[in-house]
């Protein structure tokens, strides 16, 4: 792994060598000034954060160094993983070692398997994924180095090698928790395999790993989830549990807490059953009137239409178009996709005038599509969408905390203040 590590060095010292002359030539610069809205409204559009990894552009969607989406969707998790950690693709020897190391590190530990086995059958798989997760802190080679004592200058090193033991285990994990839950148990050994990570995780939920287009799905769903900048619920949390030097497996679980909420990641599943919802209302193929009802239905009952809106993007999420391109390509009679094609005709003409223009994206987000697709292929168990999700976006975390660890950035601390506090000062002004 000599050249993904040098590689990685090389990034962090350029980092922070510009870092450090922003910081001495501008130390008391102003970025923006924090209002009352920004404290009382989830800090939204509060500059806060470096993250050297992705950038979100409002209009134009995610950017990972200067690769958009369609220069980036036809590559690999590995080549993802090398571009967010080292800020360029990999050549065709470095990917090859990279594959072959995460091949390498990707058996589970047996006594994970006895843990999420003893769970109760109704745990969301996303709990199990995330105890998973967990359950191999024991693990953490950064965690043994620092009991022993090692300069800071080393932090990054082992946030690697733990980045590299865990995403190489993911597969197997994420699948292993789908057979428990949906396939009485039975786990599926490619210990013989020299497979990849989307290669593997095809294989071992049990599809048929040789239809070439659900094996390019798993790939496409794995690529295009694995970042969203840093102030998104779960890469944040991540970050900030990380920053304690709590070592990755412990910042991982914590990010992945986050994305199962039904605000963030969670809102896969919750579109995927709100199309269900549709079709047992309305039949499979459902007129866009009818499609129509049933969204200002659903408002009028004070819900949010899940996969619509979004807290940083401006247009329609340039994740959707991938993978509706996919769609179109490989499953267009779908009637999942086809609703999910009338929702689009009209659910943002819908929330443009609800509660008076407040919403400030009325355009759809990644999860408005990614789950029908899933279920196109058979994996109907919507609750494990949010997996499918976290796998990827583990990917991030890893990144921008090895990062965020190379460039000795200190524990995440804002300061927050009472109402009477706000009040008195307020006053003031
Ligand atoms: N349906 C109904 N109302 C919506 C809405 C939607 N899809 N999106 C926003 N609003 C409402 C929102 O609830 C808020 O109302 P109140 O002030 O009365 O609480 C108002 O519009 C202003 O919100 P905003 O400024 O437009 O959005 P936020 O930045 O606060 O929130 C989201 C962003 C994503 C949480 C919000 O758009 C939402 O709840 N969407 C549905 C859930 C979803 O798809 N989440 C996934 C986001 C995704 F990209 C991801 O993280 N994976």
């Amino acid at each position: 792994m000599e050249k993904l590590i040098e590689k990685v060095k090389r990034r962090i010292e350029s980092l922070a060598q510009e870092l450090e002359h922003i910081y001495n030539d501008y130390p008391e610069a102003v970025i923006g000034e924090i209002t009352v809205k920004n404290i009382l409204g989830g800090m939204r559009g509060m500059k806060s954060l470096v993250c050297n990894t992705s950038y979100v552009d409002p209009y134009k969607g995610l950017f990972i160094s200067d690769l958009e989406i369609p220069d980036f969707e036809d590559k690999s998790p590995e080549e993802i993983f090398f571009l967010l950690v080292t800020g360029s693709l990999p050549s065709v020897d470095e990917l090859n070692e990279l594959k072959s190391e995460f091949n390498k590190r990707s058996r589970v530990p047996q006594h994970v398997w006895t843990t999420l086995k003893s769970m109760s059958q109704t745990t969301h798989p996303m709990t199990m994924f995330s105890i998973g997760i967990l359950a191999m802190e024991g693990e953490s080679v950064f965690k043994q180095k620092y009991a022993r004592g090692i300069p800071k200058s080393d932090y990054w090193k082992y946030t690697l090698e733990d980045s590299l033991n865990l995403i190489a285990k993911l597969p197997e994990l994420a699948a292993g928790i789908y057979r428990i839950l949906f396939m009485n148990g039975e786990l599926i050994d490619t210990s013989d395999e020299k497979l990849d990570l989307a290669g593997n995780l095809t294989y071992r939920l049990g599809f048929n790993r040789h239809n070439p287009s659900f094996a390019d799905l798993n790939r496409l769903y794995l690529v295009l989830h694995c970042d969203h900048e840093g102030g998104n619920v779960s890469a944040f949390t991540s970050r900030v549990v990380n920053s304690a030097l709590s070592n990755i497996y412990l910042a991982a679980s914590a990010g992945l807490n986050g994305l199962a909420g039904p605000l963030h990641g969670l809102a896969n599943q919750v579109c995927l059953n709100f199309i269900t919802c549709i079709h047992d209302q309305f039949g499979n193929n459902p007129t866009v009137d009818q499609v129509r009802d049933f969204v200002t239905a659903t408002l009028d009952a004070g819900k949010v239409i899940p996969g619509y809106g979004h807290a940083v993007l401006r247009v329609t999420d340039p994740r959707f178009t991938s993978f509706m391109k996919f769609g179109d390509a490989h499953c267009s009679d779908s009637p999942y996709l086809q609703t999910v094609k009338k929702l689009f005709q009209v659910v943002p003409d819908i929330l443009r005038s609800y509660k008076g223009g407040k919403v400030a994206n009325p355009w759809p987000n990644v999860d408005a599509i990614s789950g029908s697709l899933l279920y196109h292929y058979g994996m109907t168990h919507y609750e494990f969408y949010t997996v499918m999700f976290g796998i990827s976006r583990v990917l991030g975390f890893c990144a921008q905390n090895t990062i965020a660890r190379g460039l000795h950035q200190p524990i995440i601390r804002p300061k927050s203040v009472t109402t009477a506090w706000l009040k008195e000062y307020l006053k003031k002004q």
